[in-house]
């Protein structure tokens, strides 16, 4: 690990494109020709990031799933919705699913979404039939889920859009996986898993491979088509499933919410948010040999265009919200610019334009982005983006 001297610290956040250094980013297709040698290049990339940024996943054997009904199946939102909800066992600990779906999912699978909440399931919906989770809370002083709180969280899912878009949603509290606190890798599936090393999964990676076994048990529920799985998660949890997105290859569509410094936006513009920063406040996001890069971004052999680049060809939304400086909106912009290459040479569209969009006006090609007004939230505007461009690319992948 490297020590900085106290003048290297930053701790003003620079927001001024003026004060960005100088950088050249790596060329994510160096040695690369042909669609063909995309492949081990990949590879490559993909081992670089797991050892030098979020951390290899825990073996496969610690994964096997098993699963059971939480609940009886009950109808919500005015009896337009099916409520399943399912408890995953992982690595020693409960991960409580809960499945939005359409009714009509009990005739015909249905594509997911399916992304982590930061607050519990019963925060996604004011309903009485959602579980009162029992896990630790990040959110509440005493750190327990509260009647009080259901719903407190309806605002970041249209759960309405999206069965009437034809989707179910799939989601699960983080905190269930990991609990959101440094504490040493002691809680959470680490209790299991031990401690990583280095250059094994830190929390991030830890998140994303969870919703990897989550996915091993989506394939078996029957009102869900597996084959059509768009992972979705706002800010951290948006790194989070960036990084799923790379990790497993069965996720069929990725969506970046306000991912920012670690998820979508470029390091090496050190604007808002920056690899030190991130590292000194969540000291258990990356894994160990991430640190490294703090204040030495030029040193990176990537950069988050990389990140994006593995997810190629596979449709990509970036979404970033114009308050949400803190993130880099433009820097999330540049990340899909820098990894449009990669879904070019693979014949698939990529990103139709290289401006950046004005507000509010997204734009969808293979990669999807936006710039909404407003801050560092999800709003119904960036779920109906990711309806619209679900159902544009899932439709071609032909029923299951
Ligand atoms: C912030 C953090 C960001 C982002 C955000 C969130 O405190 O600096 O990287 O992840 O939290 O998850 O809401």
């Amino acid at each position: 690990s490297v020590t900085l001297n106290a003048e290297e610290f930053v701790f003003e956040a620079n927001y001024d494109e003026s004060k960005i250094p100088a950088y050249e980013l790596p060329d994510v297709l160096a040695g690369v020709t042909t669609a063909d040698d995309w492949v081990a290049k990949r590879v490559e990339w993909y081992d670089l990031l797991s050892r030098e940024m979020f951390g290899m996943a825990p073996p496969e054997s610690q994964g096997a799933t098993q699963f059971r009904s939480a609940a009886d199946n009950t109808l919500v939102l005015d009896g337009k919705v099916l409520l399943r909800q399912l408890i995953v066992e992982l690595a020693g600990k409960e991960l409580n699913l809960a499945l939005f779906l359409p009714k009509s999912a009990t005739e015909k699978a249905v594509p997911v979404f399916l992304g982590y909440n930061f607050n519990g399931n019963h925060t996604v919906i004011d309903d009485p039939a959602v579980l009162l989770p029992q896990s630790w809370m990040r959110s509440t002083s005493d750190h327990q889920a509260h009647e009080k709180d259901r719903g407190t969280s309806a605002s970041r899912w249209s759960i309405e859009q999206i069965v009437d878009g034809g989707f179910g949603l799939v989601t699960l509290y983080y905190g269930d996986v990991d609990p959101d606190f440094d504490d040493g890798f002691k809680n959470g599936v680490h209790e299991q898993l031990g401690i990583p090393a280095a250059d094994q999964a830190a929390s991030i990676a830890t998140w994303a491979w969870a919703l990897s076994r989550v996915v091993d048990v989506l394939e078996k529920v029957e009102e869900v088509d597996a084959t059509k799985v768009a992972v979705f998660g706002h800010s951290r949890l948006g790194k989070t499933s960036l990084w799923a997105g790379a990790s497993d290859e069965r996720i069929a569509l990725v969506i970046s919410n306000d991912s920012g410094c670690g998820g979508a936006a470029l390091s090496r513009r050190r604007i808002g948010e920056t690899v030190w920063r991130i590292n000194d406040s969540f000291p258990h996001w990356f894994c160990g040999n991430f640190k490294k890069y703090g204040n030495h971004e030029a040193d990176m052999p990537f950069d988050n265009h990389v990140l994006l680049a593995l997810v190629a060809p596979r449709p990509l939304y970036v979404a970033s919200a114009e308050a949400d400086q803190w993130a880099d909106p433009k820097g999330e912009f540049l990340s899909c610019l820098h990894a449009d290459p990669v879904y070019r040479l693979l014949g698939t569209e990529g990103l139709p334009t290289d401006t950046m969009p004005a507000v509010n006006e997204p734009v969808h090609g293979q990669i999807g982005y936006h710039m909404r007004s407003g801050k560092h939230d999800v709003t119904d505007f960036d779920w109906q983006q990711y309806v619209e461009f679900a159902t544009r690319h899932l439709s071609k992948l032909g029923p299951r």
